[in-house]
């Protein structure tokens, strides 16, 4: 540790010196960080005024779980750490869930709080905003850390960057207490103290013979199927990615946030034939995705279970930069532990011209489904009912998405998720940011601020009505950012669908139902942008149309037949009261 003193007001005056808000901002600008997501207020306020002075770029939101998600997102877009800035206990723990889900997620971001007097905390004197931050942070993140010193600060800030971004990403928790930012030390020990993270996520090669091993498998698959999940998406290899599908001609199936690495209008893409590809594939290799519940585990019903059993069951690889994620559902039969990048540019290196072709027949299997999926689909999207469903809505955004590749498209909702899933196609890697892991609802305002600030590029969000109420407010945000997202309301009435009733005939409405042919466009014109109402798809069309043009924030409230929606949208069977049924 260098020896920095902490000097006086009176000694500061004498030499140039620097503070703990300075070397904050200096530690994060050495290293690249040029945003800062948060909220301000005591211990942080100045901070985010002088992160602005310093020619940071400082977006203040409304509230911090959506400033958090805005961080994560933005970890996950550009492989940079996202910084999130609260205040204590309040807007700490409003924080958390948004660390605690980038960390479930593998997002890379760090949350800085501010906090109380460690002395005051410790003895639980009842401190302003007194909490042990740092031990409730810990848990929900990769790691966490706390400086007291301002010579550590620079320390702190790398250790939270090497952190967050190595190995698997994930959440960091830096506690800075109050007293620190006001520390005065001498700048240019204070400069000295300061660490430029090199290699920050250093490569991970893969071992020869887990590549081999892969590949052997691989090469003697009859029915082989790729699987990609979001760590394909993150790993930002996406023209190996494609070589190695495109090399190998194997069917590939995109997880939700994967969408787009390659077209999902990819002759190879088998996601119109989800259903039939998971139990029949003998070989399926993973690559950045987890066997968790959105791949029922690996086993059971969706994977064959019985029948697949009976012909050997299915083999896995598993590519992933954690060596712990093999064997945590299934056999995995050959884990390859590397970074994305390097080892499928291992796999490419050992697919000559002589890798066979995956057999005709498996692939005409597959086509068929394909084939007979997407005819349905198209058949259901050319209906144009009243009121407008989901797909008659759907289809526009489907076109818009189509028209405008690079645009974003931000997710959440139940029905409105799912639907959008599986009717919009992506074209371009990483443009589509939805709930994630978890599933969790409240992704949306904070995910399409960062995706417009970090890209520039317009954003769409589709939101269920439910959805949306997590993180309504950051409309002003939007419009006091003047920032190029379009906000669609899939507006229902309610979480699910708008017809519960109350079954006691009281006053209450029933726990799922909302305020019917709620105005939600009339929220964006309240501060300054453009809200539009739309009851048909030609309406829905010609207001996203114009929001992509100007680039005016947008509201789309979008209603839609309040009984078409179901029960938890695509994961009805998850529902307690549906498994008792079962
Ligand atoms: O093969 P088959 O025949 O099966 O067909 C599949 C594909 O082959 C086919 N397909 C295609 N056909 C033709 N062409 C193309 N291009 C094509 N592509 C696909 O379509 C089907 C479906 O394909 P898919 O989607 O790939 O397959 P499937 O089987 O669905 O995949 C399984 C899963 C598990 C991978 C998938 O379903 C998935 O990713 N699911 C994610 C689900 C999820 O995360 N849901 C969100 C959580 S729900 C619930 O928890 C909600 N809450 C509670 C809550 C939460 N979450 N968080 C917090 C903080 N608090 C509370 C709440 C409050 S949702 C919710 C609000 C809901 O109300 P809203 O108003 O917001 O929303 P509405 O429902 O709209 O009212
Ligand atoms: P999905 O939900 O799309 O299936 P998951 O979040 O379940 O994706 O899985 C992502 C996986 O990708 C995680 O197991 C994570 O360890 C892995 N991963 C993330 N980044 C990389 C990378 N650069 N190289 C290798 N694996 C990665
Ligand atoms: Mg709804």
């Amino acid at each position: 540790m260098t020896d920095l003193s902490i000097k006086t007001d009176a000694q500061s005056q004498d030499h140039e010196a620097t503070d703990g808000f300075q070397l904050v901002i200096d530690a994060l600008k050495l290293n690249g960080i040029d945003t800062i997501f948060g909220l301000p207020g005591i211990p942080i306020t100045d901070l985010t005024r002088r992160a602005q002075a310093n020619g940071m770029r400082v977006i203040s939101f409304r509230h911090e779980q959506n400033a958090g998600n805005a961080a994560a997102i933005a970890g996950f877009m550009t492989r940079k750490p996202g910084i999130c800035l609260t205040v204590s206990a309040p807007g700490f723990l409003n924080g958390l869930t948004a660390l605690a889900n980038a960390t479930t997620n593998c997002f890379p971001m760090i949350l800085i709080s501010g906090s109380s007097e460690r002395e005051v905390v410790d003895l639980q004197q009842g401190d302003y905003e007194e909490m042990d931050q740092l031990a409730i942070a810990r848990p929900l993140a990769k790691a966490a850390f706390r400086v007291l010193h301002a010579e550590d600060i620079g320390v702190g800030i790398a250790r939270a960057i090497r952190a967050a971004l190595s190995g698997r990403p994930g959440g960091v928790y830096l506690d800075l207490p109050a007293k620190l930012f006001a520390q005065s030390v001498d700048a240019e020990a204070g400069r000295s103290s300061l660490i430029e993270v090199v290699d920050p996520a250093p490569r991970q090669i893969p071992a020869h013979d887990a590549v081999q091993r892969a590949l052997d498998l691989l090469r003697g698959a009859k029915r082989p199927l790729i699987i990609l999940g979001k760590g394909a998406a993150y790993a930002q290899a996406d023209a190996d990615i494609r070589a190695l599908v495109e090399r190998s001609r194997i069917p590939y199936l995109p997880m939700s946030m994967a969408k787009g690495l390659l077209p999902d209008t990819h002759e190879q893409s088998a996601a119109a034939a989800r259903s039939y590809v998971l139990p029949q594939a003998d070989v399926v290799m993973l690559i950045g995705a987890r066997l968790n519940w959105l791949l029922s585990h690996g086993k059971g019903k969706t994977w064959g279970g019985k029948q697949a059993k009976a012909w050997g069951g299915q083999r896995f690889i598993q590519v992933d930069i954690s060596p712990q994620e093999a064997d945590s559902n299934v056999r995995i039969d050959a884990p390859l532990v590397g970074d994305i990048g390097s080892c499928v540019a291992a796999l490419l290196a050992g697919m000559d011209a002589s890798w066979p072709r995956p057999p005709a027949q498996w692939l005409a299997a597959i086509a068929e489904r394909k084939d007979k999926n997407i005819a349905k689909m198209t058949e259901t999207l050319a209906q144009n009912p009243t009121p407008m469903n989901f797909h008659s809505a759907l289809n526009v955004v489907r076109d818009i998405v189509r028209a405008n590749p690079h645009a974003y498209l931000v997710n959440e909702g139940a029905n409105a998720l799912d639907f959008t899933r599986s009717i919009v196609d992506m074209y371009q890697p990483r443009k589509r940011l939805d709930v994630g892991t978890w599933g969790v609802m409240g992704i949306g305002m904070g995910f399409a601020v960062a995706a417009a600030v970090v890209s520039g590029e317009p954003v769409i969000a589709i939101e269920g009505d439910s959805a949306f109420g997590f993180s309504g407010m950051e409309v002003e945000t939007i419009c006091r950012y003047g920032l190029p997202v379009c906000v669609v309301i899939f507006n229902n009435n309610g979480v699910y669908r708008g017809t519960d009733l109350n079954p006691t005939g009281g006053s209450d409405p029933a726990p799922t139902a909302f305020v019917k042919g709620a105005r939600y466009d009339k929220l964006m014109e309240a501060f300054g942008g453009v809200g539009v109402h739309a009851t048909t798809p030609a309406q829905l069309r010609a207001a996203m149309e114009d929001a992509i043009r100007t680039r005016k924030p947008t509201l789309v409230n979008a209603m839609i037949d309040e009984t078409a929606g179901t029960e938890s949208g695509r994961i009805t069977s998850l529902n307690p009261a549906s498994a008792k049924k079962k």
